[in-house]
């Protein structure tokens, strides 16, 4: 029997910063850009639990973030402490976690910077694997005064959906047998692979639940959803034999950066796109890689129109230079008319490299 536990941590860079500054306990508190009064432009990365009872989210703009805490103080409750985002800090928080799940548990996919799976078929039983479970969770708490959410299932799929099931501080198990019925009333959002446009296109013929989509064959799901279709029909049924991927991959490194104010100003463009080519690639080094295939670009217009382009090397980048080199002539066509004939003001940038070349790896560089 495959029993499968998927955890991920509550409100994690939020909890932590909580954690490690005592006078912040028990406040709502949102990681992310600076709010500036009211005039910040960039975004909330996480809020805790209490800085969601006002409404605040991750990806919500952080000028948004802060009216909900003013207008939170006009009727008496505390504002909203924000924190800048420090990613270091959080990977290391995140190293630590990864290490106690692999003391108790042999077999585990780090999935993200907070979640990971967890292969407990071993224990033999579902209600072993739950006191497994239990076990890491107290570990993780007393170890490094954090919670955490779990969820047990027969596979990947339904453990994911089940650690949220109940947060913060959750653990649900739904047995084999269980699965059909435990999705079937769930919004279908849970699935993975239904984004928020899937989610309208089929709220657009009344379908809201999982168990809306049940009453569709293979055959109609391919047709509204191309392949997908197909999986989404193996999916809502709790079916999913994807195996845990031991050895996690960074498949990507990517900074971005919303800008004071919207701008078409090239030098200065540039000079922000410079720094953060130079950061992306000493993140790739503490990753462990030597190099980099693909390199992207990402623009937002003022109007929130966001564009991407990517381009493959010929031969692996090593340094930041290549790097600024590449993404400038990516970026460039759209500071002109060629892809922004209508001169639109430029929020945001963003940098990303992909196809990572590890150290071991002896690829001819040349070709
Ligand atoms: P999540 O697990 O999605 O969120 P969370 O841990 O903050 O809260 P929850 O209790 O609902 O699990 O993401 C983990 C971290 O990843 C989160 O703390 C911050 C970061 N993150 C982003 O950088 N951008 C995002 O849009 C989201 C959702 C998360
Ligand atoms: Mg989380």
């Amino acid at each position: 029997m495959r029993i499968i536990a998927h955890i991920d941590m509550d409100a994690f860079y939020a909890s932590i910063e909580e954690r490690d500054t005592p006078r912040f306990h028990g406040l709502p508190l949102a990681v992310g850009a600076d709010p500036d009064g009211g005039k910040g432009r960039g975004v909330v990365t996480t809020a805790n639990y209490k800085a969601r009872e006002y409404g605040i989210h991750s990806a919500m703009p952080i000028s948004k973030a802060w009216q909900l805490s003013e207008s939170a103080k006009r009727q008496g409750k505390p504002p909203v402490v924000f924190v800048h985002t420090e990613m270091a800090k959080y990977r290391a928080v995140s190293a630590k976690i990864m290490g106690v799940i692999r003391r108790f548990t042999p077999i585990v996919e780090e999935a993200g910077i907070d979640e990971a799976y967890s292969d407990v078929s071993l224990a033999g039983s579902w209600d072993k694997a739950e006191e497994v479970c239990r076990d890491i969770k107290r570990e993780i708490l007393a170890q490094e005064r954090l919670t955490c959410s779990f969820g047990i299932g027969p596979n990947k799929l339904i453990a994911k959906i089940a650690s949220n099931h109940h947060k913060p501080d959750g653990l649900t198990v739904v047995r084999q047998e269980q699965s059909e019925a435990f999705l079937a009333p769930l919004p279908i959002r849970v699935i993975p692979g239904i984004g928020p446009k899937t989610e309208e296109e089929l709220a657009r013929l009344r379908i809201r639940r999982v168990e809306d989509l049940k009453q569709y064959s293979h055959v109609e799901l391919k047709q509204m959803l191309g392949n997908y279709g197909l999986e989404l029909y193996e999916k809502i049924r709790g079916r999913d034999n994807s195996p845990i991927e031991q050895f996690y991959e960074v498949k990507s490194i990517s900074e971005q950066e919303t800008f004071e104010e919207d701008t078409c100003d090239s030098t200065f463009i540039g000079e922000r796109l410079k720094e953060m080519c130079e950061s992306v690639m000493r993140r790739m080094a503490t990753e462990g890689f030597v190099g980099f295939r693909t390199a992207g670009v990402t623009v937002r217009f003022a109007d929130f129109e966001t564009k991407s382009r990517s381009h493959s090397l010929g031969m692996p980048g090593n340094s930041a230079a290549t790097l600024h080199v590449e993404a400038l002539k990516l970026l460039l066509p759209f500071l002109d008319g060629r892809e922004n004939p209508r001169r639109k003001m430029i929020r945001l940038i963003g940098v990303k490299i992909e196809k990572l070349q590890p150290e071991a790896d002896e690829t001819p560089s040349l070709f």
